[in-house]
Order: C-alpha cells, then structure tokens, then sequence
C-alpha cells in the first residue's frame, strides 16, 4: 500500500477547500451536504481524537494536522493527543472523546465510542469519490439521458480496481451507472466482470467518457484517447493520474485532495445522529 508523504499533504487545506467549491460546483452540494445525504448522518457535537501513531513507517509529518484541520474545518471539534499509540488511545478515551481517528502503514480508520461503528478510508475514500461523480452526472453528460442505463454515452470507466476502487465501483452499482472497467493487472479485472456486472475497457474500442474514477498509485493512467472536452475526472490516486496539459486541453474538471475528502466521508460513516 501506498503511503502518504509530507509532500503529498504540503498543500492539503487548500485542496480541501478549492474541491469543496469545485464538487459544489458538480453536484451542487458541498462537501459535508454530500456525505451528509450519501450516509444519512450529521454530526452531534462529538469530540474527535487523533492518536498519532509510530508504528511500521512512524508519524508522517503534518498527517494528525491535516485531519485536525478537516475536523474543524467542517465546524467540528478534536484535538490531537499529546501521546502517540496505546498511550494516546489512552488519552483520548480518558479526556472523553467521542470518535477515535487513527492510522498506521495499513489501515486509516474511524471509530466511534459510543455506538461502535468502525469505518475504513479506502472504503470511505472510494465511496465518497464515486458519489461526487454519480451527482455530477447532469453536469458532465449534458443532454444525454442520464436514466437509461445501458446508454454507453454516460458510461462511466472506472480505473484501479483496488481497495478504493472496488468500493467505488459498487457505490456506481447501487447508484445503477452503466459502468467500463481498467485495470493494468488483468487477472484483477477478469475476477472483477465475473463478480460485477461491468464490462471491460478495450482501448481498441476508441471509446470515450464524461466521467472517469480512478484509484491507482501512478501518473498517466488516463490517456487522451478516453478524454472528451469537459470530462470530469474522481480521483483519490496519488500522485494524479491525469497529465496538466490534458486537464488544459480538455478542459477536464479533476476532484483530487490527498485526505480530507476521504476523512469526512469517514466521520459521517461513524456518526450516530440520523437525518431525515
Ligand atoms: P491498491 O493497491 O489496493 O489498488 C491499486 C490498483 O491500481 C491495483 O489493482 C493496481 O493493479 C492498479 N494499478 C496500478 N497501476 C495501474 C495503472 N498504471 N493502470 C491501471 N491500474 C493500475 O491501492 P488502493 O488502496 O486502492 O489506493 C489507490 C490509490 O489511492 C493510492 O495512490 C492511494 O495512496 C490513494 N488513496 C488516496 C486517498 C485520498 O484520500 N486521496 C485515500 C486512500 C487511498
Ligand atoms: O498513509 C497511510 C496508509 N497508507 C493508510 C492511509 C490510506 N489513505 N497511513 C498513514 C500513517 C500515519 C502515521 N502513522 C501517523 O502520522 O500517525
């Protein structure tokens, strides 16, 4: 698994805000409205603790920072803890938080004290990421009929079948799209079209897309032949997947933050108050 770095986190709290504006922008709902309505929760005034953590590759600096800031960004409250791992769990329980966010090489998650509920960020990250595009359909599809399904028009390709992606990819299935799949280990997508009802991507084919997701650890994964003008691409894979000068030449809209977006979507996974 990949792991975050200083650098990939050095602009973070601008990302986060210039993407709320864009997915506003898209879906006509922010950042916190959307997850807000994917998961029918809202926060309860819970404090949130983040327990840095040393274990495997040790703190990643500003990492505990960038969540604090997302917290209370989205006008909640938390703190970090003085003490890292056990000593900081310790802490936060004891000084009465709420929900527990931490993180070591493997798994980022989010836990909720009070009512139990766990939540993973590669599943959080890729659920959210797939809804943005799901509410972004009007935007990017135009006069294409977004209710039928089998129209490959407003066929979405999916890129990374991984732990984002597969999550994503069934968010895009619960939300009915009509769905094309990339993966450059094919014996991944040979087991996912026999698991999902999804069809392959073939470049041969020459065809293009409105929206793309993608999930992968490399640069370039999107080329120009699946680009057309006004393409909106969901993409948590670090580092981008889509070149600058394609984004200008296509006049490509690109939802990408390294950690807050998928921190939300954590948080309202675990909150206990139910919206309407
Ligand atoms: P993963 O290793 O589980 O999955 C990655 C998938 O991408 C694999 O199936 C792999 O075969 C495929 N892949 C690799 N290179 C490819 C290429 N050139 N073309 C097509 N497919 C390719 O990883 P993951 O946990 O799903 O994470 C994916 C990316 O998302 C990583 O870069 C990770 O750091 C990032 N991530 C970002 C956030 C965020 O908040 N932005 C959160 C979680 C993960
Ligand atoms: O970056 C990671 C893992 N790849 C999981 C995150 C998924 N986006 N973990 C962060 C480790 C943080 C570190 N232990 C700290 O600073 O507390």
């Amino acid at each position: 698994m990949a792991l975050l770095t200083p650098d990939d986190l050095a602009d973070m709290t601008n990302a986060l805000i210039k993407n709320d504006c864009l997915i506003q922008e898209l879906t006509t709902y922010s950042l916190d409205g959307l997850c807000r309505k994917v998961y029918g929760t809202a926060p309860g005034n819970e404090m949130i603790a983040i327990v840095p953590v040393t274990a495997g590759n040790g703190i990643i600096g500003s990492f505990s920072e960038s969540l604090l800031f997302t917290v209370k960004h989205f006008g909640m409250n938390g703190f970090i803890t003085e003490n890292t791992d056990v000593a900081g769990y310790y802490e936060a329980v004891t000084a009465g938080a709420d929900i527990v966010l931490m993180a070591d090489d493997l798994a980022y998650i989010a836990h909720n004290l009070r009512n139990g509920k766990i939540a993973h960020n590669q599943v959080c990250t890729g659920r959210i990421y797939a809804e943005i595009l799901c509410h972004a359909a009007d935007f990017a599809d135009g006069d294409i009929d977004n209710d039928n399904i089998d129209n490959d028009e407003n066929a979405l390709l999916v890129i990374g079948l991984g732990k984002v992606g597969t999550p994503a990819l069934e968010t895009f299935l619960n939300e009915k799209q009509n769905i094309y799949v990339f993966d450059v280990d094919s014996k991944r997508v040979d087991e996912i079209v026999l698991h999902y009802p999804v069809k392959k991507y073939d470049p041969k084919d020459g065809k293009t897309f409105s929206r793309i997701f993608e999930a992968t650890p490399c640069a370039d994964t999107i080329s120009e032949s699946v680009l057309r003008e006004n393409s909106v691409v969901s993409t948590p894979g670090i580092p981008c997947g889509i070149s600058g000068e394609l984004i200008e030449k296509y006049s490509v809209r690109v939802v990408l933050e390294p950690l807050g977006i998928g921190t939300l979507s954590m948080l309202y996974a675990v909150f206990d108050f139910r919206v309407a």
